[in-house]
């Protein structure tokens, strides 16, 4: 039944529900430093920022950035948006890398290009709870997500809340498509296990998800 979430297939494997991919170690060591490095120049142009809950305030444990047209952000007095700038400096977000644009037309099986990266840093305590990727306007495309540096437990589930779901380590190098009928399957990241990967010299864990935001045309 589709994004009912079921999660052993016929020989006992963990299976993902429908529509979403995990591409265990996508990158080798050399192509992950190359990203890092894309990376570093995203945040020396737009640095990471602490976004906050709408409403509440609260500060979420993971910091931010972005890179494309448009970048994902949110705050206490306007919610979950995308805007062409950064939210502090108020200058518009960089190009997204070349790196990343041949990703997306390895793995997205979408004619156009992304418009979004959100970069997502996470230190060793950071975490972010269940949640659908639904604040773009086009959910016919992808969203492709790479994880880089240390390992977490990613966990997902169908598209309500309540649906069951099931958690897997993601590791450096690793990408995860949720397209079709798991572009709205509920996600999170549980915990990341610091110290389980060298590629950042300060360890912590960077996660990259390239979207579509408007519709095409
Ligand atoms: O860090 C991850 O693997 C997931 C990030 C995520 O779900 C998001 O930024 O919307
Ligand atoms: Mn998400």
């Amino acid at each position: 039944m589709p994004g009912a979430g079921l999660f052993h297939d016929e020989r006992n494997m963990l299976s993902l529900p429908d529509g979403i991919r995990h591409l265990p170690a996508y990158f080798d060591s050399a192509e992950q430093q190359a990203l890092v490095d894309d990376i570093r120049a995203v945040v020396a142009a737009a640095p990471l920022y602490t976004p906050a809950m709408p409403r509440t305030g609260k500060e979420m444990s993971v910091r931010m950035t972005n890179c494309g047209t448009l970048g994902w952000v949110t705050d206490k007095e306007r919610g979950y948006r995308y805007q062409p700038t950064h939210p502090v400096t108020g200058k518009p977000w960089p190009a997204i890398p070349e790196r990343l644009l041949s990703v997306w037309s390895e793995v997205a099986d979408d004619p156009q290009e992304p418009q979004a990266c959100l970069v997502n840093f996470y230190d060793a305590a950071a975490k972010m709870g269940l949640h659908q990727d639904r604040d773009e306007e086009d959910f016919s495309a992808p969203v492709v997500s790479i994880s880089l540096g240390d390992a977490c437990l990613f966990r997902v589930g169908g598209t309500k809340r309540n649906m069951p779901t099931t958690s897997f380590r993601l590791e450096s190098g690793d990408v995860v498509v949720l397209g079709g009928e798991g572009r709205l399957a509920f996600h999170g990241v549980d915990r990341i296990y610091a110290g389980t990967s060298p590629l950042l010299n300060n360890g912590g864990r960077i996660n990259l998800t390239l979207r579509r935001v408007k519709r095409p045309g």
